[in-house]
């Protein structure tokens, strides 16, 4: 019996700077059940490897089953992939995001078996069954077609303990996929300390690990950590939980270890505003937190209230300011997300955000990250108004913004989520759209500034960066707006020497 498996990416438009989790969870488990784990990540920033490549690795290894993980706003580059890996595979498993909210379409691109949401159990379960050549209707969270049917098994419960659950194995990755020097090496410090969120805001799918927020003990995220840095030599963790600072007496252990440990570690972390305090600012400083990227949203207060972000609306307005505060004084860098362009809002509250984007940016000392939001399915914003907007699929049909998956040098620094602006979902008239386009400049121009005044020491010379990389992007721009080819040709050299040019301590959160 073939006890190998290949678990693999597609080529999705935004690269990944670092190894997907869910595959080193996975391939932990299957490698512990005697599988050999084969990871192809054709989205992975440094890979080589194409279709033709990936076809003539399944011919050759002939894996049991091929593992697809599905993101929906790349989904069709993914079905582009099944199509043609279809013909040499044995099994395609799916999972992930996409797969889960609408497992019936993948089935229907050519997926065997879907695994829905939090997937360890169920692809254990599911191995040993495929392995010995038996049924698998007794393995929970599985959607698959029998006789023709659709067959849905029982759903598999949260796993409560998350301590239970292997560090994940980050060996199944080629190396040189992600890291060219040896700063990079970081790439490979992204860790998961917990799963599912307090939260419950309508843009976002939060439902993807089950509606219990739960998580692993401190303990267990010190030998993670001492093993990424034992092993790897890795010195920046990023902890890509959803909510990493909810249970502040676990947060408080973790700072503590890490103290005690007086590891060279430096983290950065994503954290609610309200879950906050000034002590737990500090002590994190002290614990090596570097920065902080802050959930905040939105000073609208409508907007606040009506995506279930705060049912106090003013107090969370407050709170933001004084975090950021806190952060400055503490020396932790703040990133601030912000989304916007939600169907009820205005121009005039546009207007708004752009004066208080300018009030608050001294204390934004990361970036500005977000967007405008894109209604994901399995979000109550996407069940809403998907009929009403006539956005129902449109994963599967929105023209692709980008022709080769070349993104102009613009969006690298600047105007980031420009895509996202003109994916226009919710029908945005002239002047709303003018006045979003606007704010999203104003921050753009800020990251653009803390930026190089990050990278370089002195202040001449980074307020020389600052100019040239502003007049550089607002060039492209013009020149995308006459011919997205002509930006193509005249900018793809400078956007590979601004690569070079990388600026690499601090920006974790932008691509650069
Ligand atoms: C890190 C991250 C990224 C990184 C990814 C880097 C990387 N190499 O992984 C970056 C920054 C690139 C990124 C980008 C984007 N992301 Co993102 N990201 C995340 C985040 C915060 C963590 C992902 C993670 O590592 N999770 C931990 C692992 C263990 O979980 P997992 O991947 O879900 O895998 C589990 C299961 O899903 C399942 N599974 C997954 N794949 C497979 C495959 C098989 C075969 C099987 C059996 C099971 C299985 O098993 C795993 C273990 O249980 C999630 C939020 C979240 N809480 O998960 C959002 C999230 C995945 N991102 C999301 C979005 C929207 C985006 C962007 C569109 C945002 C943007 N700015 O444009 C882009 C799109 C990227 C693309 N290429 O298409 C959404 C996806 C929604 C959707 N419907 O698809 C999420 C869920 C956030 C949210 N709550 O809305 N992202
Ligand atoms: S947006 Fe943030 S706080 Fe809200 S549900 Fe999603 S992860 Fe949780």
């Amino acid at each position: 019996m073939n006890k190998k498996i290949l678990l693999l990416r597609a080529k999705l438009g935004i690269e990944d700077p670092f190894p997907p989790l869910a595959f080193s969870y996975l391939g932990a488990i299957a490698k512990k059940e005697g599988f050999e784990v084969l990871v192809e990540n054709l989205n992975a920033q440094y890979t080589k490897k194409d279709y033709k490549s990936i076809i003539d690795l399944i011919k050759r290894e002939k894996p049991l089953l091929v593992g697809m993980n599905f993101i929906t706003n790349s989904v069709t580059y993914s079905y582009d992939l099944l199509e043609k890996i279809r013909p040499y595979c044995k099994i395609i498993v799916a999972g992930g995001p996409h797969a889960t909210i609408c497992p019936e379409e993948v089935l229907e691109k050519g997926a065997d078996i879907i695994v829905l949401g939090e997937a360890e159990i169920s692809f254990k379960n599911l191995l040993g069954k495929l392995s010995q050549n038996k049924k698998i209707n007794s393995v929970k969270g599985l959607v698959f077609r029998e006789k023709g049917k659709i067959v849905k098994t029982k759903p598999e419960a949260d796993i409560k303990d998350l301590n239970v659950l292997p560090i994940p194995d980050r060996e199944v990755h080629r190396q040189s996929d992600y890291v060219k020097i040896k700063e990079e090496m970081n790439n490979y410090g992204a860790v998961l300390s917990s799963r599912g969120c307090t939260g419950r805001c309508t843009f976002c799918l939060h439902s993807l690990f089950g509606k219990c927020f739960r998580f692993r003990s401190a303990d267990k995220i010190l030998e993670e950590i001492l093993q990424l840095h034992k092993k790897y030599g890795v010195t920046t963790i990023n902890f890509v939980d959803d909510s990493f600072t909810a249970n502040r007496k676990r947060l408080n252990q973790i700072c503590d270890m890490l103290i005690e440990k007086k590891l060279p570690i430096e983290w950065v972390c994503a954290s609610r505003i309200d879950f906050l305090t000034r002590e737990t600012i500090f002590k994190m400083k002290k614990a090596g937190c570097v920065m902080i990227s802050l959930g905040f949203e939105s000073m609208i207060p409508k907007t606040l209230e009506k995506t279930k972000k705060t049912l106090d609306p003013q107090k969370y307005i407050e709170q933001t300011e004084r975090v950021l505060k806190w952060c400055h004084k503490a020396g932790i860098r703040a990133g601030v997300n912000t989304l916007v362009g939600f169907p009820w809002e205005t121009a005039e509250e546009m207007r708004d955000f752009q004066k208080y984007v300018k009030k608050i940016r001294k204390y934004v000392t990361q970036c500005f990250d977000g967007g405008i939001i894109q209604p994901y399915p399995g979000t109550e914003i996407y069940n809403e108004y998907a009929n009403e907007c006539g956005f129902e699929k449109w994963w599967l049909y929105k023209k692709r913004l980008f022709k080769d998956e070349y993104r102009p040098f613009f969006m690298i620094y600047y105007h980031t989520f420009w895509d996202h602006l003109h994916n226009n979902f919710f029908n945005y008239d002239k002047k709303i759209f003018r006045e979003i386009d606007k704010l999203y400049k104003i921050m753009g121009k800020w990251d653009l500034y803390i930026i190089s005044k990050r990278r370089f020491k002195n202040p001449l010379f980074a307020y020389f960066v600052y100019q040239a990389l502003l007049f550089l992007s607002n060039f492209s721009l013009f020149l995308f707006n006459v011919s997205p080819k002509l930006e193509k040709t005249v900018m793809e050299r400078v956007k590979k020497f601004s690569y070079k040019f990388k600026f690499r301590k601090g920006t974790e959160n932008k691509d650069l």
